[in-house]
């Protein structure tokens, strides 16, 4: 089972690195595209019901009036993950609301606005195939240590520059 990532323009790549290296790093397949809700209607529904066999998890990320992943959560029982990117001029607000406040019955799961939300969205859509795969899960438990042991670097370095023991 694999990820699909779809975005809703190519203007939104950059910013969702942080997405696909956590992906590439926990070793989860993922198939990136960029689809729009409002421009290309009918090809995202054609997608998600391409691939909805294969993929266990859909992150979907957009700026502004962000109706992708709504849109793709009402194409499919898959869990969607929404990312709001923060776009001029509201700088993301407009779309972590429309992310966030899906009407009852069509679930979306809103990651973050910002740099968190994409590594977020990897990281959750990562727990979600770890219930059933047991190697992902050691990958995920290896991530968590060595995100840990470089919080415990970060604070030596700070407690050695101040002069603590
Ligand atoms: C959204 O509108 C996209 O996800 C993007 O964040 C934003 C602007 O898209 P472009 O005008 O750059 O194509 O649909």
């Amino acid at each position: 089972m694999s990820v699909a990532l779809i975005m809703g323009s190519d203007s939104d790549l950059e910013r969702l690195g942080g997405c696909i290296d956590t992906l590439k790093q926990l070793e989860i397949p993922c198939d990136v595209r960029v689809l729009s809700a409002h421009r290309t209607p009918d090809d995202l529904a054609a997608y998600v019901r391409e691939v909805e066999r294969d993929t266990a998890v859909f992150i979907c990320a957009a700026g502004g009036a962000a109706h992708l992943a709504g849109v793709v959560a009402a194409h499919t029982l898959r869990p969607v993950l929404g990312i709001p990117m923060d776009n001029p001029p509201l700088g993301g607000l407009d779309a972590l609301l429309a992310t966030v406040q899906m009407p009852g019955g069509v679930p979306v799961g809103a990651l973050g606005t910002g740099a968190g939300g994409p590594k977020n969205a990897a990281l959750l859509a990562a727990r979600i195939l770890a219930v059933t795969d047991e190697h992902l899960r050691a990958r995920l438990e290896r991530y968590r240590d060595e995100q840990a042991e470089a919080v415990r670097a970060k604070d030596a370095r700070v407690r050695k520059k101040l002069g603590g023991d």
